[in-house]
């Protein structure tokens, strides 16, 4: 499967913008999110984020960064994250880092995030200022006005992995 936005996902993930991700951009992450949400840095929330963000840059700069210079480039991404996204490994993964960023958002505890919170989230996530309610809407496929935790984690999680996943819809243009 090939993966439509490249360019997006590496935006995405180069958080602080300076056209390489590296290490600093998944600390800055898990600081944002942490900070949103007021979490305490030793809580089990907080620990948890940042341990499968940490757990997340060793594997993506293991399998991306060619050289070893310690950042990936656009070009180290672009020739390999197609196939990366397909290793269930990698998945995996992605699946506990995205069910790490949805409980540090799902103040109440309650397994469902509603508008404000996930809005919070996204922001936090990207400093991207796309369109978060649309987002939204695509995700609350039952229109309860919440996203639980299953079709956050799914989306998220599918996100690299090409251009008919639910994820790649619900996230283009955020
Ligand atoms: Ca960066
Ligand atoms: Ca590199
Ligand atoms: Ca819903």
């Amino acid at each position: 499967m090939t993966n439509a936005q490249p360019q997006d996902a590496f935006r995405h993930l180069d958080h602080n913008g300076d056209g390489a991700i590296d290490r600093h951009d998944f600390e800055s992450v898990a600081d944002a999110v942490i900070r949103e949400f007021g979490l305490q840095p030793d809580s089990g929330k907080a620990s948890a984020l940042t341990r499968s963000y940490g757990e997340a840059w060793q594997l993506l700069s293991d399998e991306l960064d060619t050289d070893r210079d310690g950042r990936i480039n656009s070009e180290e991404f672009n020739r390999a994250i197609s196939q990366l996204a397909e290793d269930p490994r990698f998945r995996s993964h992605l699946t506990r880092t995205s069910a790490a960023e949805f409980d540090a958002a799902d103040s109440g505890g309650n397994g469902s995030l509603d508008r404000d919170d996930f809005t919070r989230l996204i922001r936090a996530l990207s400093r991207q200022g796309g369109n978060v309610n649309d987002a939204f809407d695509r995700l609350d496929r039952d229109h309860d006005g919440v996203v639980s935790r299953d079709e956050y984690v799914e989306a998220a999680a599918g996100y690299l992995s090409g251009a008919g996943s639910i994820g790649a819809r619900v996230f283009a243009g955020i």
